[in-house]
């Protein structure tokens, strides 16, 4: 048996597994509960609506008496197979001169972390993350050297971008000729997902993985492959993951943020909001940045907030399985 199921202080049994009071705040009902709801046994969070069938494959693992860190992992496998999803893995959009750069990190409950940026290529970034977490001293290997490394390690190639995103990125090239004289952030497609687990025994992990802002500059990395920002987990306290402008996320630590301030007594929910709120002073212009930041805490507190409205997250426990919309500072 592995470590962390020996030794894990929580232990949640499947069976008796229920959500007690799941109860989702109204889209921009602002901080009216302490926390969005409380799961009693292994729950599984991820965002945005491809959240649903990855939490799926991620409960397939728990029910099963696994471990969270191969619980996310297998759960944004099927994003990231996912060739209709244009904003995470193969099908993913490029950056403006036609690449699909692949970004995406994986952290398990005792702070062992790996993470891959701008990786080309390659099925299955996340998995390459986990190798890099568990077969190298290393934490982030990015472009060629993460290519060659997953290379090496006989990861599944596959050639980017596929068919009908190539000609989208023609279409979109003709029309959108200025962008390529200033280096602005252009706000067209994105939807990372974030994926956060507790398993039966009191583990956390998370997984996080996107193709990034679509259309970005070529070499650019966003908040997704950088744990702290796109991703964070203590086991003293929860975990936390981010979507969104990943510059903005990156300026204020996003989710290790949120988890601090779970560390000094804030609920999920008060703690994303109050990284949303820092985001929102450090910013003059808010136009087009959506931050979204989704936590849980080792009490199994689920909360969420952004900065404008839209954003949702699947939730899965042995009892619920559904969208929840987060809460948020104003409207678009
Ligand atoms: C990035 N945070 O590359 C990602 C994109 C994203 O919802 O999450 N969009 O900045």
């Amino acid at each position: 048996m592995a470590d962390q199921q020996r030794r894990k202080f929580l232990k949640l049994g499947l069976a008796g597994a229920a959500l007690s009071a799941v109860q989702p705040l109204k889209a921009g009902e602002l901080f009216s509960q302490s926390f969005e709801g409380k799961a009693n046994g292994p729950v599984i969070i991820s965002t945005w609506n491809h959240g649903l069938a990855a939490n799926a494959a991620a409960w397939k693992v728990l029910e099963k008496g696994g471990l969270a860190i191969d619980a996310v992992e297998a759960g944004v496998k099927v994003t990231e197979s996912d060739l209709t999803n244009r904003s995470v893995g193969i099908g993913g959009m490029p950056d403006r001169d036609g690449h699909v750069t692949l970004d995406a990190c994986i952290m398990d409950n005792d702070s062992r972390c790996g993470s891959v940026a701008f990786l080309e290529g390659i099925a299955h970034p996340i998995s390459v993350a986990r190798a890099v977490m568990d077969k190298t001293q290393h934490v982030m290997l990015v472009g060629a050297g993460a290519k060659k490394f997953a290379l090496e390690h006989g990861f599944e190639t596959i050639k980017t971008p596929i068919p009908e995103v190539k000609a989208e990125y023609k279409k979109w090239k003709k029309e959108n000729a200025d962008l390529f004289k200033k280096p602005e952030i252009n706000h067209e497609n994105h939807d990372t997902i974030g994926l956060l687990a507790m398993d039966q025994y009191g583990n956390f992990s998370g997984a996080c993985t996107t193709s990034g802002w679509a259309y970005k500059m070529h070499g650019r990395v966003g908040d997704s492959p950088i744990i702290g920002a796109g991703l964070f987990i203590d086991s003293e306290v929860g975990a936390a993951t981010a979507t969104g402008l990943g510059e903005a996320i990156i300026r204020i630590a996003g989710s290790h943020t949120v988890v601090e301030l779970m560390r000094n007594g804030h609920s999920p929910m008060e703690a994303c909001k109050m990284a949303v709120d820092r985001i929102i002073a450090k910013h003059k212009d808010l136009t087009n940045l959506q931050c979204c930041f989704l936590a849980i805490d080792k009490n199994g507190n689920v909360g969420s907030y952004s900065v404008y409205n839209g954003f949702n997250y699947a939730l899965k426990t042995a009892t619920e399985e559904k969208m929840v919309d987060a809460p948020f500072n104003r409207n678009w």
